[in-house]
């Protein structure tokens, strides 16, 4: 078992994280497990009482430990990483993990292209849209909620489909519309209070503000996109090369 070294330079609650962070790596801890108490660590690895609260709180702060009023300091999930460079489906991205993807349809609507959204798809105000809302959730959880404004001109034919069960994406590829390139952005924000309910999560926790427009084949911009994902449950990686 790694100890802690008090000869070290590196703090000794920099340490204990360190310990904590690699028995979760290693699943020693597991999600939804409780963690040892402050005075267990004290005694495991003769530090003071500030030096464990220290270590403890700065994870919860990360978003790696979890506190319940009264019950303990628990392991949470761990994050989805989503690469930022691949151009997928929600659906891809869940079944790759090999979870099972699901969604729940709050709006399907078709509407005029107001100024922001026809400015996006570089289209004239008024333009059909299809504008639909869905929460995502992976293995039954609420992960994401999502708002997509299509064309018409291109959505038009998959608007049959059952989209709680169905891919997008998958369903626009069978009408012979491929995706050539996305042009996305991330913004940290919070979960709004309408969100919350459908997130499973507070008001005000939170979250990754994602906003995409997908062009198809023709290069054309189809899709505008804007979601809010959950920031405890999500994180964005990329592979980054020198100029
Ligand atoms: C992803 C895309 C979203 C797209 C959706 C299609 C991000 C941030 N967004 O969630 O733009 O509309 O996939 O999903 O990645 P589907 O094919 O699973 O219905």
């Amino acid at each position: 078992m790694a100890g802690i070294d008090t000869e070290s330079p590196v703090p000794k609650y920099y340490q204990l994280k360190e310990i904590i962070r690699d028995m979760i790596e290693k699943e020693e801890l597991r999600a939804g497990q409780a963690i040892p108490s402050e005075r267990e660590f004290c005694e495991r690895y003769g530090i003071s009482r500030m030096t464990a609260r220290q270590a403890i709180m700065e994870l919860v702060n990360e978003g790696l430990l979890y506190r319940e009023q009264g019950r303990g300091t628990f392991v949470a999930e761990k994050k989805l990483q989503q690469e930022a460079a691949r151009l997928t489906s929600f659906t891809q991205d869940m079944r790759d993990r090999g979870m099972r993807p699901s969604s729940r349809v709050l709006e399907l609507e078709m509407e005029p292209a107001g100024p922001v959204v026809a400015r996006m798809l570089g289209v004239d105000r008024g333009i059909r849209i299809v504008r639909l809302r869905r929460v995502r959730d992976a293995d039954g959880e609420p992960m994401a909620l999502e708002t997509s404004h299509l064309l018409y001109e291109v959505a038009k034919d998959v608007l049959d489909v059952d989209l709680s069960k169905r891919s997008l994406y998958e369903e626009l590829g069978k009408v012979g519309v491929r995706m050539s390139r996305a042009e996305q952005s991330y913004e940290a924000g919070l979960v709004n209070e309408a969100e919350a309910e459908h997130l499973g999560v507070p008001a005000g926790s939170p979250a990754l503000l994602i906003e995409r427009i997908t062009f198809d084949q023709n290069d054309r911009p189809f899709e505008y996109v804007k979601s809010t994902y959950r920031a405890d449950r999500y994180r964005v990686t990329t592979v980054l090369y020198p100029q």
